[in-house]
């Protein structure tokens, strides 16, 4: 007799993401009928390295349809899947990497694969009759992430509009997720009233936060301080401000163009211009400060500015374990980014972060400026211990959906939530883990 925890069925069909193009959505079912679901959510500053993302090209949808990939989960990973034990989700996960047979999943499609590893995931756990969290955590899971939310978007995400991507804020002085969360209320509805009031308020970018139209970057880090200090909280110590730079958007081989100064500076310089923007602002961690081929620039600003400020590799480590230990061994970053779907299976990208910390790194559990309602990444936070977790900003359903699931499970978990707090925040690359354990 088979066990009951035997993948029976993968299906895959399209579904549409937040920004309205096609992505995949996988199910799998097993034996005992329990199901689990993923939709892969889709990058737009995407790094170099990344797993790649199977778009079908030509005209329909600019591109972006996912045929090809959805195909590929109805037929070769249906055909793979089929019999694996949910309850050993790396195993399954093996069986993905081993099928695709390539360095960036680029058979396959990492959307493909991560829908799958997402949902093979949700079926065990619907199996086992718990949250995927717990399931994840060994039934040890207490740590609740610091959220990282954005404001303003800017780069890729708002047509450029500033060269800067994310300007977002860290709550350090909140005791809780929910408090966390009411203070980047207040801070972002302020952030809406200072921007209509100078007229830089233009709707709201790809992930929710306002689209600003600023003269320079510096004016978006001078408004959201603002905002911070009119909504009446003490910036740095209560809240801080987090920057995604997104340089690979804009440098290369060294160089950096500012579109919105419309100017051209060299590594010393960008390095330079981001000392002092910690300088006049209550900034306390760079996300990509510098481009994902520029390593040296990477060494420059942490030896710099390392000690006192979290340095987060999104690009350059593009949530890969052999990336993350030779940036530790290098001293190029501090904590590393985690995206899903920048590896194609929840093993590898678990994987990061387990290098994460035996290097001391902090952690950053990372959506995508395309997403959809999918919860997983939350869980994701929660049930591997990862003390930060970046969302988007505080509006679009798609980003709320994943705040609201932390809180339920802060509630779920009662006395045993531990807040990761101001803690989580990597200032120094100490080997203390944050909040995580
Ligand atoms: C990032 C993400 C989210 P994208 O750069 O960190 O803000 O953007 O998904 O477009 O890569
Ligand atoms: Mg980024």
């Amino acid at each position: 007799m088979s066990k009951s925890s035997l993948i029976t069925g993968v299906y895959g069909r399209q579904v549409w993401d937040s920004r309205g193009r096609p992505t995949v959505e996988a199910e799998v079912t097993l034996a005992s009928g329990a199901m689990g679901r993923g939709v892969a959510p889709a990058g737009a500053s995407t790094g170099r390295h990344e797993a790649l993302e199977l778009r079908d090209g030509g005209a329909a949808f600019g591109g972006f349809g996912v045929n090809q990939a959805v195909a590929n989960v109805n037929d070769a990973i249906a055909d793979v899947l089929a019999g694996a034990d949910a309850l050993t989700p790396d195993a399954v996960d093996r069986l993905l990497i081993e099928r695709d047979g390539t360095e960036n999943k680029s058979r396959l499609g990492a959307n493909a694969c991560i829908a799958v590893s997402m949902a093979a995931a949700h079926a065990a756990a619907a199996h086992e009759g718990v949250p995927l969290y717990a399931l994840l955590a060994g039934g040890d899971a207490s740590v609740i992430p610091l959220p990282e939310i954005q404001i303003f978007g800017g780069g890729a995400h708002a047509g450029r509009r500033i060269d800067i991507q994310d300007l977002m804020v860290v709550c350090p002085g909140a005791a809780s997720f929910a408090e966390a969360l009411a203070w980047t209320a207040e801070i972002y509805r302020v952030a809406g009233t200072v921007m209509a009031a100078r007229g830089a308020r233009a709707g709201v970018a790809d992930e929710g936060g306002f689209w600003p139209a600023f003269a320079s970057n510096e004016e978006a880090l001078e408004t959201l301080s603002q905002a911070i200090e009119t909504a009446g909280y003490r910036p740095l110590e209560q809240v801080a401000i987090a920057v995604d730079i997104a340089a690979s958007e804009f440098g290369a081989d060294g160089r950096y163009a500012l579109a919105l100064e419309g100017r051209q500076i060299d590594r010393d310089e960008m390095v330079g211009l981001l000392m002092a923007w910690i300088d006049r602002y209550p900034i306390l961690s760079l996300e990509d400060p510098l481009a994902e081929d520029d390593a040296e620039g990477f060494a420059l600003l942490m030896a710099r500015c390392g000690t006192r400020m979290q340095v987060v590799g999104d690009d350059l480590l593009v949530s890969d374990g052999a990336r993350v230990r030779d940036a530790a061994a290098r001293g190029l970053a501090n904590t590393v980014l985690l995206k899903p779907n920048q590896r194609g299976t929840l093993m590898e990208v678990r994987q990061a972060w387990e290098a994460a910390q035996a290097v001391g790194m902090g952690g950053i559990v990372s959506a995508r400026s395309g997403e959809t309602e999918d919860v997983t990444i939350a869980h994701l936070a929660v049930g591997w211990g990862v003390p930060q977790f970046k969302v988007g900003s505080f509006s679009r359903s798609e980003r709320m959906a994943k705040w609201n699931e932390v809180l339920r499970i802060a509630e779920a978990l009662g006395p045993k939530a531990r807040f990761a707090g101001g803690a989580a925040l990597r200032q120094g690359g100490s080997s203390d883990q944050g909040g995580a354990s």
